[in-house]
């Protein structure tokens, strides 16, 4: 969890309208490697919306779209041409810690070092500012995190420093018969034992969501995927398929949109990274099935489509209810786990595509052409953080469905210029 708005870190992945295409059987993240060009989608996001969403801000379609979206329920003014500021290129790379098993999530702490979860191990490893890996044991057999019972794409995922209390831990993990959010004490170089936060999250081998990160407003955001039980994506008593926001203690944030449920927004296929703006606007990857990945602003309440909807959809669908996405991109391209923002841009970390994509953000919330950065480079990316000094750290994922080096799964830090 990164600890000013500017360097919220990305917690942290569409589908076009064809809903014959959809009848296949769930995929998993995708090892194969994308080798087609890189070419952002240009989906307006006209968002219907039965629920209104609070925020003034608009969001507007990407360069080269017809259709101007709206969010919030304020009308698009896109006649004048967004300003797009920011680096646009890695200038540099420096491999900050090397031999991580199945790394998930990265989050700074407030001294500059950083927590790596490995999700099948479940261990925790601190990464210091020197690049030295040393191991943040937990409450459970040989220092693991009790009770996670990694499979699949389930195990311990996402982690979140509580921005008031950096001894204050939160993690998401695969149980047994349930993902869940807990909280552990982080103090002597230790992890205590959980305490649970919120259970009852729909688990599966894949569609797991898993990432966490506290918002700009003090609130715990957490990602759920559908568990594979993809039409309860548009159920709001299910929490699978969903963004949730809670408090610290796992109820239902005051404000959510619908009353007494944690539930901020739905019709999600599967989450794995959030991040906020310094207007506060929330944004969010999300893996497509077999035709497209999305990138979402996320307003109250709305419903992102899944599984009625994947992808841009049609006027039609808008008219239905369902947001468009911002941008979206064949699943062969993108793939997208964790999200930052800061830069300037909106920074997508890619697995099968293995490319970190920017996505430039105006201040007014309009976005920008995207384009793919490290094609080539560090194969798989599963995160990626905005640090204070105006680096990227991006996690690579070559260890779980991709071809590693000797040296895999790495931590590694961009500099752009
Ligand atoms: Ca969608």
């Amino acid at each position: 969890m990164s600890t000013s708005r500017t360097s919220t870190r990305a917690r942290s992945a569409a589908v076009a309208a064809g809903l014959a295409l959809l009848a296949a059987a769930c995929t998993f993240d995708r090892a194969a490697t994308g080798t087609a060009s890189a070419t952002g989608g240009t989906a307006g996001g006209a968002a219907g919306g039965t629920a209104g969403g609070t925020a003034g801000s608009t969001a507007g379609s990407t360069a080269g779209s017809t259709a101007g979206g709206t969010a919030g329920g304020t009308a698009a003014t896109s006649t004048s041409t967004p300003s797009f500021s920011g680096p646009t290129d890695v200038v540099g790379t420096d491999v900050v810690a090397r031999n991580l098993a199945v790394p998930w999530d990265v989050v700074r702490l407030p001294d500059g070092s950083h927590l790596v979860s490995l999700r099948d191990e479940a261990r925790v490893v601190r990464v210091e500012r020197s690049g030295a890996v040393t191991p943040v044991p937990g409450s459970g057999t040989d220092g693991r995190v009790p009770d996670v019972v990694p499979a699949g794409e389930g195990g311990l995922l996402g982690l979140a420093v509580d921005p008031d209390d950096p001894t204050a831990v939160y993690a998401y993990f695969t149980a047994a018969d349930e993902n869940r959010v807990v909280r552990m004490q982080y103090a002597d170089g230790r992890l205590g034992p959980p305490t649970l936060v919120l259970g009852g999250l729909p688990r599966a081998v894949v569609h797991n969501g898993g990432r966490i990160a506290f918002g700009p407003d003090g609130l715990l955001y957490v990602t759920t995927g559908d568990a594979t039980d993809r039409g309860a994506a548009q159920d709001r008593d299910y929490l699978g398929g969903k963004i949730l926001r809670i408090t610290r203690d796992g109820d239902p944030a005051p404000g959510n949109p619908f009353p007494g449920s944690p539930v901020w927004s739905y019709g999600h296929r599967n989450v794995q990274g959030i991040g906020w703006d310094d207007a506060g606007r929330l944004f969010a990857s999300e893996f497509g099935q077999s035709t497209w990945d999305e990138l979402n602003q996320v307003l109250p309440g709305r419903n992102y489509g899944w599984p009625e909807v994947e992808g841009p959809g049609t006027a039609e669908d808008r008219e239905r209810g369902f947001t468009a996405p911002l941008a979206s991109w064949r699943t062969d391209e993108a793939s997208p786990s964790g999200l930052a923002v800061g830069r300037g841009a909106i920074w997508l970390a890619a697995l099968r595509g293995e490319r970190l994509w920017r996505v430039p953000l105006a201040s007014d919330g309009r976005t920008g052409e995207p384009e793919a950065l490290l094609q080539g480079r560090f194969g798989r990316l599963r995160d990626v953080e905005v640090e204070p000094d105006g680096s990227l750290l991006v996690l690579t994922n070559n260890t779980f469905r991709g071809s590693p080096v000797p040296d895999d799964d790495r931590l590694i830090r961009l500099r752009l210029g």
